[in-house]
């Protein structure tokens, strides 16, 4: 830890006021020197009260996730050992594309407090206004033949529901990537990757998971598909906790899928997909499909049966439930 940290745990762990004289002693520096790491650490977002002979004390800080904020939390060998965190950011994937570019480890992980231009699938938006969620992408560099690549955002799905579970927070996963909480939008998952027929260099998976928007503050043009875990009600639980599990349940999963392949994990998919037996509809470039969701194949295809009886298998496109009975 550096001495801004160091600065930070001690202010974190004091309820009262901590006098100058006591960190400069404590840290041996100067009382100047201790007022310029308080200056840092507000430039950082920290609410520091500072009061003429009582000291400092810690308000609130924003929901960042600096790396000494994640770090107690994670239990991965490699996964988010490489960190980097950034208070603004264009979108996580964009500056985590770049870096995979310029040679950044398997597992590296990026995440900022805030993204000017967050990306959904195709060119569609994702709205994360500032310090209202997790916004990360994680940098995997697999051995396994590029047909394989479809299931990585599968694995995140899975590692996303499974992190949330022991929060108790019991959300679905809906084909291919959006986590559902209530029926609405909690998360999304965007798989990026470069790599040619038999080789996948890199591929960059990066998720939203919204936490502190209310009905208030969460942008109009989503209202009415996306919730956050304070809108349903579960406001209280850490996002560094919440992030570092993501990242413990990934790296398990991560191993699972190398080791095993998709069989394992398209078990745990399917015990969490939501519309399983209901009627859907698929929009794909092609036009809309509808019949029954009948689950994933071990391609992590999406199977769904059709009113003629027979099966469909669908690699990419969007799913709805279906408005009217078949
Ligand atoms: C996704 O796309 O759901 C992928 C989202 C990935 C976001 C992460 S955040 C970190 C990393 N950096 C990035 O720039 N992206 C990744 P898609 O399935 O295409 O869904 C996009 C649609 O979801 C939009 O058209 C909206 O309808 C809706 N949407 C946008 N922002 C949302 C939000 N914050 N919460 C819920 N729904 C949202």
């Amino acid at each position: 830890m550096g001495m801004k940290e160091e600065l930070l745990a001690l202010l974190k762990d004091q309820d009262d006021f901590v006098s100058g004289q006591d960190i400069a002693d404590r840290f041996q520096m100067t009382r100047s020197a201790v007022w310029k790491h308080i200056a840092a650490l507000r430039e950082m977002g920290y609410e520091i009260q500072s009061v003429p002979a009582k000291g400092y004390r810690l308000q609130h800080g924003p929901c960042t996730m600096y790396a000494h904020e994640i770090a107690p939390y994670l239990r991965t060998q490699w996964l988010g050992r490489n960190y980097l965190y950034e208070t603004e950011v264009t979108s996580t994937n964009t500056l985590l594309k770049v870096q995979a570019e310029k040679g950044a480890p398997h597992g590296m992980v990026i995440a900022a407090g805030n993204q000017t231009a967050g990306k959904g699938r195709l060119g569609r938006k994702w709205s994360s206004a500032p310090y209202s969620g997790i916004w990360y992408s994680l940098l995997l560099r697999p051995e396994f033949p590029p047909q394989m690549a479809g299931v990585i955002t599968l694995t995140a799905a899975v590692s996303v529901v499974q992190a949330l579970e022991k929060f108790q927070v019991p959300a679905k996963i809906k084909w291919p990537n959006d986590i559902l909480l209530n029926g609405k939008k909690l998360c999304g998952i965007l798989s990026e990757m470069r790599g040619d027929m038999d080789h996948i260099q890199w591929i960059v998976v990066g998720i939203g998971v919204n936490l502190t928007a209310t009905a208030e503050t969460m942008p109009e043009e989503i209202r009415s598909v996306a919730t956050s875990l304070t809108m349903s009600g579960y406001g209280e639980i850490s996002q560094n906790q919440l992030a570092a599990e993501i990242l413990n349940c990934m790296e398990d999963n991560y191993c699972l899928l190398c080791e095993e392949g998709f069989i394992q994990l398209r078990e745990q998919w399917m015990e969490h997909g939501a519309f399983l037996g209901e009627q859907i509809t698929v929009s794909t470039t092609r036009g809309q499909k509808e019949g029954i969701f009948r689950g994933i194949d071990g391609d992590g295809c999406l199977l769904m049966e059709t009113a003629a009886g027979g099966m469909e298998r669908i690699a990419a496109g969007d799913v709805t439930k279906a408005r009217h009975k078949l």
